[in-house]
C-alpha cells in the first residue's frame, strides 16, 4: 500500500464485518476474470463497471475470426463512455483540486479523471488485489505519484476532513451502508463539493425485490438499494441533487452485445429482465454538498 502524507494512519481494521470480508475475499479471488481483463487489454484501462450507449451492430458481421475482438473493443468502448460521463457531472475540477474513487477496483475511472483533470486522485478498495493492480497501472502510466490507490475502506477513508473537490462511487454503493457511506463522502467534501454516484437500485413502485435482481445480488455479493434509500440517504447527509438521469435505456445495448459474445458470464439475462420488466434502473445521481 502506498502511503501518502495526507492518509492518516486508522487503528481499525480495514475490513470491519464479516460481510466486508466476504466482499473482499470476492474480489481478491476474482483475479482471472476475462471479461474484464481482455476489455482492459484494449488499451489498459480497466473497469468494473457497465457500458451505455448504442452498440455499433457492425461488430457482428464481417470476418468470424476477429469477431470477438470487435466485440471486446465495443464492449469496452461502452464502459469508457460510462466512465466518461461520469466524469462530466464532477463540475470543474481544477488541477491543484483532489478527487476521491470510493470502491476504486482496477483503477479506469482514476485513471481517466487524472487524464482529463490533471488532478491529484486517491482511490480505495478492500481488495488488496485490486489495490495493487491498480497501482500498478498507475505506474505503468507513469502518474504514481498523482493517482494513488489505498487499502482503505470508504466507509472510514482516513482523508482529511473537507480535502475534497469531488467524490465518486461507480457502481461500488451496492456494496456499503449508504448513511454510513454518504456521512464519510459529506466529511471528505469541502462545502459546495460533488458527490456522482452511478448506480443500479431496485424500483420502489414496483415494491419487494425481483427475482432477477435477487439473482445480481447473489452473483456479485452485493446487495441492491431500492431508489428511494439513496435520496433518503444524501438528504440525511447534507448531500443535495443536483442532477437525475435514469440511464436504464442507455444501459441496455451493453448488455445485449455482451449476451452475445464469448465473454458471456451468465449473469446478463437477469440485467435485461430486471431493466425491461422496470424491476431495477441504472442512475446517474449528482449532488452538491451543502
Ligand atoms: C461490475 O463489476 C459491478 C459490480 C459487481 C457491482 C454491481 C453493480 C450493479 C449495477 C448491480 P465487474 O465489471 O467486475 O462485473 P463483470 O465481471 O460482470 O463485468
Ligand atoms: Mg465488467
Amino acid at each position: 500500500m502506498t502511503t501518502t502524507p495526507t492518509t492518516t494512519p486508522t487503528t481499525a481494521p480495514v475490513l470491519r464485518t464479516d460481510y466486508q470480508r466476504a466482499v473482499a475475499a470476492y474480489w481478491d479471488t476474482h483475479q482471472h476474470d476475462d471479461v474484464n481483463l481482455r476489455l482492459g487489454d484494449v488499451d489498459g484501462l480497466y473497469h468494473h463497471h457497465y457500458g451505455i450507449g448504442a452498440y455499433d451492430p457492425s461488430v457482428l458481421d464481417g470476418p468470424r475470426h476477429s469477431r470477438e475482438q470487435r466485440i471486446t473493443g465495443e464492449l469496452h468502448r461502452l464502459e469508457s463512455a460510462q466512465a466518461d460521463l461520469l466524469l462530466d457531472h464532477l463540475g470543474p475540477v481544477p488541477p491543484n483540486a483532489r478527487v476521491l474513487d470510493a470502491g476504486s477496483g482496477r483503477g479506469g475511472t482514476s485513471l481517466m479523471a487524472h487524464q482529463r483533470f490533471g488532478c491529484r486522485v486517491d482511490g480505495v478498495s478492500i481488495s488488496q488485489y485490486q489495490v495493487g493492480f491498480a497501482n500498478a497501472q498507475a505506474e505503468r502510466r507513469g502518474v504514481a505519484d498523482q493517482v494513488r490507490f489505498h487499502f482503505r475502506n470508504m466507509l472510514d477513508t482516513g482523508l482529511a476532513a473537507a480535502s475534497l473537490r469531488a467524490v465518486w462511487t461507480n457502481e461500488t454503493t451496492m456494496y456499503v451502508d449508504l448513511h454510513e457511506a454518504f456521512a464519510e463522502f459529506a466529511r471528505l467534501l469541502e462545502r459546495g463539493g460533488r458527490y456522482v454516484c452511478v448506480t443500479g437500485c431496485s424500483n420502489d413502485v414496483t415494491g419487494g425485490r425481483s427475482q432477477a435482481v435477487s439473482r445480481i445480488d447473489s452473483h456479485y455479493t452485493c446487495n441492491i438499494h431500492p431508489r428511494s434509500a439513496y435520496f433518503a440517504a444524501l438528504a440525511a447527509n447534507g448531500l443535495v441533487p443536483i442532477e437525475v438521469i435514469d440511464l436504464t435505456a442507455q444501459a441496455i445495448p451493453y448488455w445485449e452485445l455482451r449476451a452475445r459474445s464469448a465473454l458471456a458470464t451468465g449473469i446478463e439475462q437477469s440485467f435485461l429482465t430486471a431493466y425491461t420488466e422496470g424491476s431495477f434502473h441504472y442512475l446517474l445521481i449528482a449532488a452538491d454538498r451543502v
